[in-house]
């Protein structure tokens, strides 16, 4: 018998009649695994689902606690994904036609994780601006976030990049790694202490899979050389898969984004950029655009120093983004919330005497 505790479920009121906890370890299409008290099993989505949950970020997840039926004899079956404590999204865009997004969704990568390690290399692809672009969405998710700078063996003097990073989020720790020489491993013992669980998340090559391979001290992901050309990644890892790993910690990998589309960013944004917006509250005009406006307070910081430009247009290009997400993201929404608002807009037009020619 497995105890769930271990895997960070916390007893809920009343399980009904026939279902049994679990958590979702892996998920590859539309199959998951699911670790319950006998073990793990495959387990697929009750039909009813595709039908009742209002979004895509409804649908279960890795890091998951749900309800199912089980079966001992075959698949499983998920019956209800219960409440999240935290859950990392992304913005999913489609119907991509020359830089225009169709529409967005909302991909959850990974939920119910303590901490989030925004993973990144110290090597050639080093980059503060993307690094500040995960933290954002990282901020709310309900986990802590900390960065992790790896390959620390690669580079002369890793104090350099290391001192960029601190200087541009002060609030959130930072820990320069070698996952090949051990370098600064042990820093991370403080965040992996039994049940707690972390979620790695990062561009591909940066040494997701490497770090897991080490804490777990034995291979349990591939790993593969990234590009010479370029530093990038092979997208190596294509799945997540929630581990358990001797200090009885958990680590969630996950497979390397091409691009962290920010998604519901609002909340991270307003708290990582908490000074900047101070001063848009002391310009002298309320719909102030900072652009030419007199009594400025933004145009002002810059020109004195107190903002830096760097920093002005980091907060801009979020907001931005942020924006554009919000006006295209559409959400499946269910077939009974459908017909009711057909039915709903039929008796409308009824009403208004029927279509006017
Ligand atoms: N020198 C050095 N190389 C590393 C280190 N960590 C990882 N690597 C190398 O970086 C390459 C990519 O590592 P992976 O662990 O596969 O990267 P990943 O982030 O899991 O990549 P995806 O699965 O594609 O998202 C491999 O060649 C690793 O050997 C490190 O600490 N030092
Ligand atoms: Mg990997
Ligand atoms: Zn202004």
């Amino acid at each position: 018998m497995i105890d769930l505790k271990t895997y960070g479920f916390t007893q809920i009121e009343a399980i009904p009649d026939g279902l049994v906890p679990g958590r979702v370890t892996e998920l590859r299409r539309e199959r998951f695994t699911v670790m319950t008290g006998r073990g793990e099993v495959t387990a697929v989505l009750k039909g009813a689902f595709y039908h009742s949950a209002e979004t895509r970020g409804d649908f279960p997840c890795v890091g998951d606690f749900v309800l199912l039926h089980d079966n001992e004899n075959g698949d499983s079956l998920i019956h209800t994904v219960l409440p999240r404590h935290a859950k990392f999204s992304r913005a999913n865009y489609s119907g991509h036609a020359a830089g225009y997004a169709k529409t967005v969704l909302e991909q959850v990568v990974a939920t119910n994780f303590d901490y989030v390690f925004i993973i990144s290399s110290l090597n050639g692809d080093f980059n503060v601006t993307r690094i500040m672009r995960y933290l954002t969405q990282a901020r709310h998710s309900g986990g802590q976030p900390i960065v992790i700078l790896t390959k620390a063996d690669l580079v002369e003097d890793y104090t350099i990049p290391l001192a960029e990073v601190t200087g541009s989020i002060p609030d959130v720790p930072v820990h320069a790694i070698s996952s090949h020489t051990g370098q600064g491993l042990n820093e991370l013992d403080a965040y992996l202490s039994p049940g707690k669980t972390v979620v790695f998340l990062g561009m591909s090559g940066v040494g997701k899979s490497s770090l897991l391979n080490v804490l777990m001290e034995q291979d349990v992901m591939k790993v593969q050389a990234i590009r010479e050309a370029d530093s990038r990644g092979r997208h190596t890892t294509t799945h997540r898969q929630l581990f358990m790993l001797p200090s009885g910690s958990m680590v969630i990998d996950t497979p390397g984004m091409r691009e962290l589309g920010l998604f519901d960013a609002g909340e991270g944004i307003r708290a990582g950029f908490a000074d900047v917006e101070e001063w848009l509250t002391q310009c002298r005009f309320t719909d102030c655009r900072h652009q030419a406006e007199p009594g400025c307070a933004v145009l002002a910081a810059l020109a004195d120093g107190s903002l830096s430009r760097e920093r002005w247009e980091r907060y801009v290009s979020q907001r931005h983004e942020n924006k554009y997400v919000q006006d295209k993201t559409t959400y499946l929404i269910d077939k009974r919330a459908r017909n009711k608002s057909i039915a709903m807009w039929s008796k409308q037009t009824k009403k208004n005497g029927g279509w006017k020619k």
